[in-house]
């Protein structure tokens, strides 16, 4: 295992707000920095904005401003929602900003110098809202963009390529040397036989029908065609090619550090074949991990502004609470898979996850040290029936599967793992009836082992929630009596536990009525 961890988002197009699918890739990569800290890993998180292109140019005009007016507004809403959302990234980068313009001019040069960049005539079927050439195949007899399907038209222009396919054998084996480098599987498999195998095409890395971009220094008429210009976001905000390198060396350059970029699907073609051939041009490492995650659809299909059923996370947040969301995002679809957002399911996962499981373990537990032990938690104790052995033996391995597959980066499944540790922990309660104990004096040292494994078992749950539940881990902390939250390694020792008084026990999540609340969800969809 690597010891330090550099972690991205895709860097979104503020073109319009964003919505509940680019809360899904942020708030993941949010959780899987944090579980990084929580381990005391050194970590770095980027996410940021993909500020250049046509789309931008056009929408800007349409609403009367200038590009950079447009793009510095809609960056207002986008880290606002982030703050709401508790996103602890570590750097924004904005396509725009001098750090970025100036390297990336520079990667260009040195491209075009060495020979990997060539000119010559693009003629292509274009898809303007999604910035794509397409191939006669890709489009169809229809004509309609693979991506969006809207429709698209015939350009030609002059332009600068890439030569992808000098570099096309060097990328198959790094492929096979890394079995790790795309996840699922599935996508590697796509990649080869849609794009790799049948001949890689060189790639269009300049423009001349819009201005809105990097201008390329050495042909002024171009502008650097968005993909070049985007993905070197990942090495420019660390530095990458300034005397202030620092962050570039020690997370891009050290071979100690674990690089992994978070995707969704759409973009996956981009981050592991283009990326790659990028850096293997410029003489640098590539990263390990490419993970794309599916994406999150509506009972009618893709999210998209234009069919009008996005979901904007902001109303959610406020009606439900930032952890609710977060929670959902997480654990609701198997990272990696594609995922319906509904009403229902956002309901019924924080009425049995959180209320019921979770919060109800918690209150119930902190109830009982509070009557029986004036909410003192009993110190360590021996284990007396086959139900603490149990228990006890269910968070041993709780802790290791999490951690095991946390950093497989299986957060959906770590999730899982510790929800059967809660909803083992209330069967517990069922099993050894504390309320029978508390009856027969004989019985005080069993009783106190019961209330000592289930306050064990929240601070565990607690701790390995924290990454998602950023707003409930305090409080839950709170009122366990905890004031100095563990580490992942203190955890490991279970050495917390002695001499915690608790607080009195409030609820951690109201249960949410479902008749009352899927139409109060169904009305935040934004209509076109
Ligand atoms: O593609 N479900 O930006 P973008 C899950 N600027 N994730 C979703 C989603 C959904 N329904 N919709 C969007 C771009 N996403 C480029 C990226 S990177 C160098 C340049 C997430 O604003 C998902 O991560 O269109 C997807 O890949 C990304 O937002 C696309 O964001």
């Amino acid at each position: 295992m690597k010891n330090k961890f550099y972690i991205t988002t895709p860097i979104y197009y503020p073109s319009a707000k964003l919505h509940i699918g680019h809360a899904y890739s942020t708030t993941v990569t949010d959780v899987l920095a944090r579980y990084k800290r929580l381990k005391g890993v050194p970590t770095y998180f980027l996410t940021g904005t993909d500020e250049h292109g046509q789309k931008i140019q056009e929408t800007a005009e349409k609403n009367s401003k200038t590009p950079q007016v447009f793009v510095d507004d809609i960056v207002v809403g986008i880290k606002d929602l982030w703050a709401k959302m508790h996103i602890s990234y570590d750097d924004f980068i904005r396509t725009t900003e001098p750090r970025h313009e100036q390297r990336v001019q520079d990667i260009f040069s040195q491209l075009l110098k060495q020979g990997d960049i060539y000119l010559s005539k693009y003629a292509g079927w274009y898809c303007t809202y999604c910035e794509s050439f397409w191939t006669e195949t890709q489009v169809g007899e229809q004509h309609l963009c693979p991506d969006c399907q809207r429709p698209v038209h015939l350009e030609e222009e002059d332009a600068y390529f890439f030569r992808m396919s000098k570099y096309a054998d060097r990328l198959v084996e790094y492929y096979e040397k890394n079995p790790l480098f795309i996840t699922p599987e599935s996508r590697k498999n796509e990649m080869l036989n849609t794009f790799i195998k049948p001949g890689l095409e060189d790639l269009c890395v300049s423009r001349t029908s819009f201005t809105w971009g990097v201008q390329v220094k050495e042909d002024p008429r171009h502008v650097v065609y968005v993909w070049l210009d985007a993905l070197t976001n990942y090495i420019t905000a660390l530095g990458y090619g300034t005397k202030e390198d620092e962050k570039y060396q020690s997370f891009w350059v050290d071979p100690e550090s674990e690089i992994v970029h978070i995707v969704g699907s759409d973009i996956t073609r981009f981050h592991v074949i283009y990326w790659p051939i990028f850096l293997m041009a410029l003489g640098l490492r590539l990263p390990d991990r490419v993970v794309a995650h599916g994406l999150l659809m509506m009972k009618d299909g893709k999210m998209s502004k234009s069919k009008g059923n996005v979901i904007d996370p902001l109303p959610i947040i406020e009606k439900y609470g930032v952890d609710t969301l977060r929670y959902y995002i997480v654990r609701e679809t198997i990272f990696g898979s594609d995922g319906q957002f509904t009403p229902e399911q956002f309901i019924e996962r924080t009425n049995i996850d959180l209320v019921n499981d979770y919060g109800n373990l918690l209150n119930r537990t902190l109830n009982m040290v509070k009557k029986y032990f004036n909410g003192a938690v009993p110190s360590k104790v021996s284990n007396y029936t086959e139900f603490d052995d149990q228990l006890v033996g269910l968070l041993e391995v709780t802790l290791s599967q999490f951690e095991n597959l946390m950093d497989q980066l299986k957060v959906t499944e770590a999730y899982m793992v510790v929800n059967q540790l809660v909803s083992r922990a209330n069967k517990y309660i069922d099993e050894s009836q504390p309320w029978v104990l508390a009856k027969d004096p004989e019985k005080k040292a069993q009783l106190e082992t019961v209330m000592h494994h289930l306050i064990d078992v929240l601070v565990t749950a607690t701790t390995l929630y924290s990454p998602i539940l950023v707003e409930t881990a305090p409080k839950a902390y709170y009122q366990l009596g905890i004031t100095n939250p563990p580490s992942f390694y203190v955890l490991k020792k279970r050495d917390y536990v002695d001499g915690l008084l608790n607080q009195s026990p409030q609820p951690l999540f109201p249960r949410l009525d479902p008749t009352l609340e899927i139409s109060n969800i169904q009305s935040m969809i934004v209509k076109k």
